[in-house]
């Protein structure tokens, strides 16, 4: 059986659980302290970071898009909807630049004080600025596209949730970004968060062996 190493609460590991849940892909799940690493976790992956999958042959997929990746290989409907070419390029693009910027901003606003010399709140400038401009491009259905979730919806969402999480009175007070919000509320409410939220004690070698999703 595969095992996943994972944080609760990281928005890439998240992503990860949702595509391992939806694939009906039951893993070990080890829960790791980002502050202490297992070293079995870092002599298959040196960079440190979850989530790390590894599959029964040995390999290691050590990226949360490449995990999400081997899932819709191993089962290729496990999103609901077919987008079309368009939506797809696009659902990219907006995938990529949560990873790499929107990510960059929500750090330095949600964790200003373990930065040096950072305004937090021209960080969530920054971040109000990417979600302005997805509240041009989302549809009126629950989820991004349709009424299912679908990739762009497991990889962006962990990080607007964290994102209100900094300050939910503040976040609910918005009114720039009211389909955005709509967006996440419907994403706070699925099964699918409550399945991959379960807290997990953490991973030691002689515990016995979680096992992840649990009941499919
Ligand atoms: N590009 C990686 C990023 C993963 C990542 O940065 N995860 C964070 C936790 S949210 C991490 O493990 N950071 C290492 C640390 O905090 O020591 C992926 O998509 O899997």
């Amino acid at each position: 059986m595969p095992i996943l190493y994972s944080f609760k609460r990281c928005p890439y590991a998240m992503r990860a659980r949702m595509a391992l849940y939806l694939s009906k892909t039951v893993v070990e799940l080890r829960e790791v302290s980002l502050k202490n690493k297992p070293q079995s976790m870092l002599e298959i992956s040196p960079k440190g970071t979850v989530p790390v999958l590894l599959l029964d042959d040995g390999s290691v997929i050590d990226e949360s898009i490449e995990i999400i990746e081997w899932c819709i290989k191993k089962k290729k409907d496990i999103f609901k909807d077919t987008l079309n070419k368009e939506q797809e390029l696009s659902a990219e693009d907006a995938i990529k630049l949560f990873d790499e910027k929107f990510k960059f901003h929500l750090d330095r606003y949600k964790y200003a004080t373990r930065y040096e010399d950072v305004d937090e709140i021209l960080h969530r400038e920054s971040c109000v600025e990417i979600l302005k401009n997805m509240e041009k491009k989302i549809s009126n259905k629950r989820f991004f596209y349709t009424n299912h979730v679908n990739k762009i919806d497991i990889c962006i969402l962990p990080f607007i949730r964290q994102f209100r999480i900094a300050n939910p009175e503040w976040f609910d007070r918005q009114n720039e970004f009211p389909k955005v919000q709509k967006w996440l509320d419907s994403f706070l409410k699925s099964s699918i968060l409550e399945k991959i939220m379960v807290s997990h004690e953490l991973w030691k070698k002689d515990n016995p062996a979680i096992f992840f999703p649990t009941n499919l």
